[in-house]
């Protein structure tokens, strides 16, 4: 079997749920590591991988290469324990990872990237407050939906919780405040203790 790369950068919550999720699957793969502050991710090299230029990228080693946080996470989830084979489940699950790349990731990781990559004079305050209170508007349908059950889809840990934990276990680090979701932080608690667990800043070895 070809050896599977992920080009990723490590500070990318999106690129951590593709790491986390296939360590927990224990799909071995070698992570590729991409500055794309000093623009790695828009060589020719990079883009024949994803036209879009952006991380992560799963490379299958047979010349397929897949784009899309998401994506990553439903094709390495195929046929396991965190993807639900029921169709309403499932369905259930693609609810969500669409809700996290519409109205959350926009909103939760945009404020961390601003305030941890670029220099004070190049953030728009006015723009980074419009983008935190829709970032907590997120944060509370999520919350509301965990206040009744431990899980986002069929009472199970799944897909849906590792792409919405990504960002949102470090919401704190884009000013959006936990304290005022309960629910959330519990929900990080129970993601926590997943077996095989390994955090966003973890290089490796992933899949042994
Ligand atoms: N929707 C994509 C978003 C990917 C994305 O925005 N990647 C960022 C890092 S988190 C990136 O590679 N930025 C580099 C660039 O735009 O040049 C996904 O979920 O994978």
């Amino acid at each position: 079997m070809n050896t599977w790369s992920l080009y990723d950068y490590l500070p990318s919550g999106n690129g951590y749920k593709c790491r986390l999720a296939m360590h927990q699957l224990e799909k071995p793969f070698q992570l590729v590591q991409k500055d794309i502050m000093a623009g790695m991710s828009r060589t020719p090299e990079f883009l024949a991988k994803n036209p879009n230029g952006r991380i992560p990228v799963l490379d299958l080693g047979d010349g397929r290469c897949l784009a899309e946080s998401n994506a990553i996470l439903l094709f390495v989830a195929e046929g396991s324990r965190l993807l639900p084979s029921d169709s309403w489940e499932r369905a259930q699950v693609y609810q969500w990872l669409f809700f996290e790349q519409y109205s959350h990731e926009p909103n939760v990781a945009t404020p961390r990237f601003w305030l941890h990559s670029l220099p004070e004079d190049k953030i728009d305050k006015g723009l980074l407050a419009k983008k935190q209170d829709l970032g907590r508007a997120a944060l509370g349908v999520m919350d509301r939906h965990l206040a009744s059950r431990p899980f986002f889809v069929g009472e199970r840990y799944s897909i849906a919780d590792i792409a919405l934990y990504a960002y949102t276990h470090v919401a704190d680090e884009g000013g959006l405040e936990l304290t005022p979701f309960p629910a959330i932080r519990r929900w990080l608690g129970r993601v926590k203790e997943q077996p095989r667990h390994v955090p966003i800043t973890y290089s490796g070895p992933f899949g042994a």
